[in-house]
């Protein structure tokens, strides 16, 4: 009976693992979730702002620790709202490790926008990039790891198809080459092998009324099956936080 609960234990370690080892993706710099449901990142060197609005961007674990050779879907919406692409920028960047000491040896990156100059992007349009893996583009900047500045997807993989990736991400970070120093983008629909970001919003209800005229239907953290769910839950949030009265 023993051997079997610590087999039990076991199993309930391992499911819990996993379930921490998650997929996730992290905002950096000025990069906001938004409403709309899509991360907004803003290059802004045209006045010093509080926090740095230089750069900002979205990272992902997902393919953490695996081969590149091993990575089979790279892909993402994006929408340039101002002005332009540019500045090698909006781009993925993947960071390799080529000799399996854990620490970085430089970043694949992949730039998004019309090859080969990736300018001219049409602005307030989404596109999305297809699938970057296996692609044909010679947008794929291997100069970082000894490669050629216009390489392919079949270039990355002979030279650091066996190394390891420590981390995937986006980036924004062309306000250099903008004449206004500003570029903004939107990001949506992120895949990294077999994960796909929608970045939905998590919209908890803070106010009873908010339950009200089927405004209970709107929130997905969590979701409630009719306007009392919604209202006992607010109830009794407020209870547990006990700073608040009906
Ligand atoms: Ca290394
Ligand atoms: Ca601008
Ligand atoms: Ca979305």
């Amino acid at each position: 009976m023993k051997k079997f609960i610590a087999i039990l234990t076991g199993v309930v370690l391992v499911f819990a693992f996993a379930l921490t080892a998650k997929a996730a993706s992290t905002l950096f710099g000025s990069a906001t979730n938004e409403a709309g449901g899509w991360v907004q990142a803003v290059s802004d060197t045209s006045v010093a702002a509080t926090p740095l609005d230089d750069y900002g961007g979205v990272s992902f674990d997902d393919a953490n620790g695996t081969t590149f050779a091993s990575l089979t879907a790279l892909s993402t919406d994006f929408n340039i709202t101002d002005d332009d692409c540019g500045g090698g920028s909006p781009r993925f960047y993947i960071r390799m490790d080529t000799n399996n000491d854990t620490v970085s040896d430089g970043n694949i990156f992949v730039y998004m926008g019309p090859i080969p100059s990736f300018t001219g992007c049409t602005p307030n349009t989404w596109v999305n990039t297809g699938n970057l893996v296996g692609s044909t583009d010679a947008r794929f900047d291997l100069t970082q790891l000894g490669g050629p500045f216009y390489g392919t997807y079949a270039n990355a993989l002979s030279l650091v198809g066996t190394g390891t990736i420590l981390r995937i991400g986006i980036v924004v970070d062309g306000s250099w080459v903008m004449s206004d120093l500003e570029q903004t983008v939107l990001f949506d629909n992120t895949v990294v092998n077999g994960t796909s970001y929608d970045f939905t919003p998590l919209l908890t209800p803070t106010n009873k009324d908010e339950c009200k005229n089927d405004g209970w239907m709107t929130f997905n953290n969590p979701t409630f099956k009719n306007q009392g769910d919604c209202v006992s839950y607010v109830q009794s949030n407020e209870n547990a936080v006990g700073n608040k009265t009906k």
